[in-house]
């Protein structure tokens, strides 16, 4: 009584009742590990104990090693990695199940999956199918969730056969179609489902009169979905050193010309009034050659003037070099400190 009211309390609580489906889950899985293991195995000692002579104790050998308990062993030794748990323990537990089909029913039923994982220990179940009973998916077992979706469970123990469709379809049944989609194809068990013009929210087919809603973006105009123009209007969506372009659907922000203080598109040339150190000339935003400019921008003695894109700089002449802001003769090395042989040939090597 007590025990039952235990089990009763522990499947009630979702938490545990999602463990318990994982691990159902998990069991299919192992036992589908070891049948396809198996088949490994049988591949792998196949050719075993096989001199490749054609005698007839060698016939007689293999036809008996075939079938053998020896080999069964040895294809049992290798059914699971060492550090897989689940499968050793699966294979312990069942070893007198996998011993009984080999001698037994291997003829009969060859499919050691299906005899093993779906039958006897009855940890899976047939593909379609799910649940401790292995009922059938919703939309049957043919062609669970109508072939357009997954069903929860299906080939194991667990699960509530419920589907969860592709992204172009919806519904229980995985029949109907998203939003964005129309069918293209229609009947009791099969629906196609076809992506709407860009243009369209929903729709009846395939192109942007086509539409029942615009998507955002778009606008109705006559039988059509058409693109806004968002930059069109008057006060630009975008930043003031920003371009807007109008693209389908939507619009992005561009930044201008570094020349361009304001800019109504990409460049110089398209510039509505220029950043500092740029003029306009020629209807675009040129730079300001600050060395020319009749008033002497780099006043130090031996400096020189320099124009950058934007700017200028003031740097010490050719044979001058910068010490505490005054520009003074560059002194040659080898004049000031002796220089050794060895420096020397490096900088011949060079
Ligand atoms: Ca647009």
């Amino acid at each position: 009584m007590t025990l039952a009211v235990l089990y009763l309390a522990a499947f009630a609580l979702p938490g545990l009742t999602a463990a318990s489906e994982q691990r159902l889950r998990q069991a299919c899985e192992t036992c589908r590990g070891i049948s396809e293991r198996f088949g490994k195995g049988l591949t792998d000692t196949a050719k075993k104990n096989f001199g490749g002579g054609n005698t007839a104790w060698e016939e007689k050998t293999l036809s008996k090693y075939e079938s053998s308990e020896i080999r069964l062993v040895e294809i049992i030794e290798n059914l699971c990695d060492g550090s897989n748990f689940e499968c050793n323990n699966m294979v312990e537990e069942h070893e007198e199940h996998i011993e009984t089909w080999w001698f037994k029913w291997k003829k009969k039923h060859p499919d050691l999956f299906k005899w093993l994982c779906i039958e006897t220990i009855e940890v899976c179940c047939p593909a379609g199918t799910h649940g401790p009973d292995c009922i059938a998916c919703r939309g049957g077992s043919e062609r669970p969730c109508h072939g357009n979706g997954r069903c929860d469970g299906d080939g194991t123990r667990s699960g509530d056969g419920s589907c969860s469709c592709k992204n172009e379809y919806t519904g229980e049944f995985c029949l109907d179609c998203s939003d964005g989609y129309y069918n293209s194809y229609r009947n009791d068990t099969h629906s196609i489902c076809t992506a709407c013009h860009d243009s369209c929210k929903t729709c009846t087919g395939a192109t942007n009169t086509d539409c029942k809603e615009c998507k955002e973006g778009w606008i109705r105009n006559e039988d059509a979905c058409v693109d806004v123009d968002e930059c069109a209007v008057e006060d630009s969506p975008c930043k003031t050193d920003q371009y807007c372009l109008n693209t389908d659907g939507s619009y992005s922000c561009k930044a201008c010309d570094p020349s361009c203080l304001e800019c109504t598109g990409e460049g110089s040339s398209r510039c509505k009034s220029c950043t500092s150190g740029y003029e306009m000339k020629d209807e675009k935003c040129t730079d300001v050659d600050e060395c020319v400019l009749s008033e002497k921008l780099c006043a130090r003695e031996n400096e020189d003037c320099i124009n950058t894109p934007g700017g200028y700089k003031c740097a010490c002449a050719e044979g001058f070099q910068d010490s505490d802001g005054v520009c003074i003769p560059t002194v040659k090395h080898e004049e000031e400190t002796p220089v050794n042989v060895s420096s020397r040939n490096a900088h011949e090597d060079l």
